[in-house]
């Protein structure tokens, strides 16, 4: 027996050798010591040695394994070692090269219309104002002087998260709180996602986007809130865009109105963008009532002040031409990338 281990030491030493690659180490591994290999072959033939022989040869056996693992092993480095060195010769990266194109998209009707209202009232001089989206009933409604048993606080119409907590259903509770943590001068807007109950069709949503603006000073008069918002107008829609105020009744602002722009896809003359109308319904506006002054901590004998609203969907859609509001929720970007 141990010249049959002696030959097949020298044979499978011979074969490791003998290897050009991986794949013929593997085989010669498998050969030798796998589960059908000589050598695993012979330790099974050492049941019909005699019981003094078996631990002479089973020594030699393993002396043997471990013999042929250290050499697959340091043969296996070899070829992991020269398959690495090939592999950095050949493969040099050219850092010139140009990187690959990412494609990138594009800011959201929605974004685009606040950033650019907002650039246009930060050139005016207007800081912007942020606040909570879940407010308290009392800054959505009470300090704006709508009282309790006004209809826009139904149940129906607003989300109530308890009694006295709720999804705003306008920026104004923003400005509110503006009015109550800073002296006038105040010239803000308040961009901002707002809620409130409507079901899903083509001009409404319950969930939308709003800004509003504030002005609170000495001596703030209509005549401010007309060319305040003439100017907006005209840098928001051309040069060449006219604004008309029609009264309108706002719990939060006497006097109110509503005003409407020229259209500006046919400058007034009627077409489809503005049903024939010349005129195309933009925002809401007013003086800031007494009460909302008061109750926000601002004296009304000692300042006056100015404010505006407006749904950004509108805009978009009307700047955009987009006849379906869902169409800006779906964030198809088949839709989206044509903007
Ligand atoms: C304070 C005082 C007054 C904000 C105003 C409007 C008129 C208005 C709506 C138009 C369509 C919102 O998107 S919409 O539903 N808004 O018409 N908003 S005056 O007046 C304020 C705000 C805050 C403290």
């Amino acid at each position: 027996m141990k010249e049959q281990i002696a030959k097949m030491k020298e044979n499978s030493l011979k074969e490791i050798e003998k290897c050009i690659d991986e794949k013929q180490l593997n085989e010669v591994k498998v050969k030798y010591l796998g589960k059908k290999g000589e050598l695993t072959v012979i330790l099974r033939g050492m049941e019909t040695l005699q019981p003094e022989e078996r631990p002479i040869i089973g020594k030699l056996v393993n002396q043997v394994r471990d013999e042929l693992e250290t050499l697959l092993q340091k043969k296996e480095n070899e070829f992991k070692r020269k398959e690495l060195e090939k592999k950095l010769e050949t493969e040099n990266i050219d850092v010139t090269e140009p990187s690959k194109k990412i494609k990138l998209g594009t800011l959201h009707p929605i974004t685009q219309i606040i950033n650019e209202v907002e650039e246009i009232f930060l050139g005016m001089g207007y800081q912007i104002a942020d606040g909570p989206e879940v407010e308290k009933a009392i800054y959505n409604f009470d300090k704006l002087n709508t009282p309790p048993d006004h209809p826009a606080r139904d149940l129906q119409d607003t989300f109530y998260i308890t009694e006295n907590i709720l999804l705003r259903s306008q920026t104004s509770p923003v400005q509110a709180r503006v009015m109550e943590t800073q002296k006038p001068p105040i010239k803000i807007i308040c961009p901002g996602t707002v809620y409130r109950s409507d079901s899903v069709d083509a001009t409404h949503s319950p969930v939308f986007h709003q800004i509003e603006g504030l002005v609170v000073d000495k001596n703030v008069a209509m005549t401010d809130l007309k060319g305040t918002l003439e100017m907006f107008a005209k840098k928001c829609l051309g040069e060449n865009t006219k604004i008309r105020f029609r009264p309108h009744h706002f719990p939060f602002t006497e006097p109110s109105a509503e005003a409407d722009v020229s259209c500006f896809v046919c400058g007034g003359k009627g077409c489809k963008v503005c049903k024939g109308e010349g005129w195309i319904e933009l925002l809401g506006c007013g003086m800031v009532h007494p009460n909302v002054l008061k109750f926000c901590g601002i004296s009304p004998e000692e300042y006056s002040g100015f404010a505006f609203g407006f749904g950004v969907e509108r805009i978009a859609m009307a700047k955009f031409g987009i006849d379906d509001m869902r169409l800006l929720y779906e964030n198809d970007a088949r839709f989206l990338k044509q903007f």
